[in-house]
């Protein structure tokens, strides 16, 4: 490929939406403040060895008190845009969603945050779940539970409701892959082990969860309000590790059980099918009568596909995928797909192991998403890299700089050479914060926080110089009028 490593100069649409994200849990604090309920979050942060040196998320980086500090970080970074997600135990406390159970005071804040954020000409992007479930519906389940699908519709008609008039673009649900592996041994909440049926019945609630919230801004809001809602996906770019048909095949099946499992379903129709066909044969040869993976109906087939205006997609890093006969036992999500994944030993290393920077790779991508799904819109909602809190530099983030500078020039590149419908790039994050299982080791801000400073203070890095430098020039300005950015790319 020719143009991977070559600076493209040109710039994104005039509409394009530039944006930094976060997270309710990791970033509000105030975790049991002004009538809050309890998260699975806040249950198992609490819990003694689930998170590095036992970190937790109840002050974070105190956002709920501080409106006015992150409304001026985001302008000095002159996005157009803020993604932020609703905590749901602080708008319904008990979890069950009316406008009786309503904690008042807790939207509020949402209230005030949507609204300094229009004051300063910054348009809000509202993810309705990152994560944070009320505990009460843990106590029955979770999403392994069918109800809570019911419950999240009713949630977002209360949001839509509340805010719709001011927010734009809604995201159901961040990642809904890493919600599932919550139940399935990875370190994240419920912390359960329901490995090989869990996180399949996990994310089939899910996708109809995410259905049903897409009916709702359908059936009542779409017209007054005028908005969006779409789903964010995560999924690494697939490199087939040699040409043999086996190894791409591989690849293949790692998009397809890694961004298929819930794109096929909303954009094509059902799940695809060779995660069907793996699964089913994996389950008779594991002596199950029926497939681990459930099965969705024709109704719900037909429910569930075209619910999604736009694709979110967050993207990090690459992987180069083999193939791998698995063993049978025990069954797995994991094993299930007959892949070994790894990485490079030439990409760059960074503060967290599962992330080495593969700029080019967010190219293929979305060039992959573009002819599976028809050319769908597609938003990136998160991108970024991180240090670790004791060993690197904490504000000469130049690798920061770089990975940024690079990997827009790749998303840059679909956009003008590959013609891929992408309407905005989104950066990880705003500011340090409670980065799950490693707590605060790991920041992936464009702002420096001081965690042990009770004001958690919050300082610019260099590259939210040169992040703000992209936004300003809406992409890279030719060599004639080089931006700052320019000199991070070779
Ligand atoms: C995003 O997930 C999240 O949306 C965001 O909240 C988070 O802060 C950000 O990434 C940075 O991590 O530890 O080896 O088991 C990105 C997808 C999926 C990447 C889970 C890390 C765990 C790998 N993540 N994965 S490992």
């Amino acid at each position: 490929d020719p143009e991977r490593d070559r600076l493209l100069y040109g710039h994104f649409p005039p509409n394009f939406t530039w944006a930094t994200a976060t997270a309710a849990y990791q970033v509000e604090g105030a975790w049991d403040e002004d009538g809050k309920g309890p998260s699975i979050w806040d249950t198992y942060s609490h819990q003694d060895g689930r998170i590095y040196n036992n970190h937790n998320g109840d002050v974070a980086c105190d956002s709920y008190h501080k409106i006015n500090e992150d409304v001026e970080m985001l302008k000095s970074l002159n996005v157009t845009h803020y993604r932020f997600s609703i905590s749901w135990p602080r708008v319904f406390p008990e979890g069950v969603p009316s406008m009786k159970n309503m904690n008042e005071k807790g939207m509020q804040y949402y209230q005030d945050l949507v609204n300094a954020l229009i004051a300063a000409n910054i348009e809000p992007m509202v993810t309705l779940y990152h994560w944070d479930l009320p505990q009460t519906f843990q106590d029955t389940g979770g999403w392994e539970n069918d109800i809570v699908a019911v419950y999240f519709a009713q949630y977002a008609d209360l949001c839509f409701k509340q805010l719709g008039d001011r927010v734009k673009l809604w995201i159901t649900f961040n990642e809904p892959k890493v919600v599932a592996s919550g139940y399935g041994g990875a370190r994240k909440a419920p912390g359960l082990g329901h490995q090989s049926t869990g996180v399949y019945r996990v994310t089939h609630n899910i996708l109809k969860a995410h259905a049903k919230a897409w009916h709702v801004y359908d059936d009542k809001y779409r017209k007054n309000q005028g908005g969006q809602v779409g789903i964010t996906l995560n999924c690494d770019w697939a490199i087939p590790a040699s040409e043999s048909e086996a190894d791409r095949d591989a690849a293949d099946r790692a998009l397809q059980f890694g961004l298929g499992w819930f794109a096929h379903p909303i954009f094509v129709g059902d799940y695809p099918d060779v995660m069907k066909k793996q699964v089913l044969e994996k389950s008779r040869a594991q002596g199950l009568t029926s497939s681990r993976l459930p099965i969705f109906n024709e109704d719900e087939i037909n429910t569930i596909r075209g619910t999604a205006d736009f694709l979110g997609l967050n993207h990090y890093t690459s992987q180069m995928i083999a193939h791998h006969n698995s063993e049978l036992m025990p069954s797995s999500y994991s094993s299930d797909q007959d892949i070994l994944g790894w990485h490079d030993e030439n990409w760059p290393k960074c503060g967290v192991s599962w992330l080495r920077p593969v700029p080019w790779g967010i190219r293929q991508l979305l060039k992959w998403i573009k002819e599976e799904y028809g050319d769908p819109a597609v938003f990136i909602t998160e991108s970024g890299i991180a240090e670790k809190s004791d060993v690197e530099p904490m504000l000469n983030d130049t690798w920061r700089m770089q990975y940024y500078t690079a990997y827009i020039n790749e998303v840059l590149k679909a956009y003008i050479l590959d013609d891929v419908d992408v309407r905005g790039y989104t950066a990880w994050s705003l500011m340090d914060n409670f980065e799950w299982a490693d707590g605060y080791l790991s920041r992936f801000g464009l702002h420096y926080v001081d965690f042990n400073d009770p004001a958690r203070p919050r300082t610019p890095k260099a590259s939210a110089e040169i992040f703000a430098d992209i936004v300003r020039n809406n992409g890279f300005p030719n060599p004639q009028i080089l931006s700052k950015s320019s000199k991070y790319l070779s």
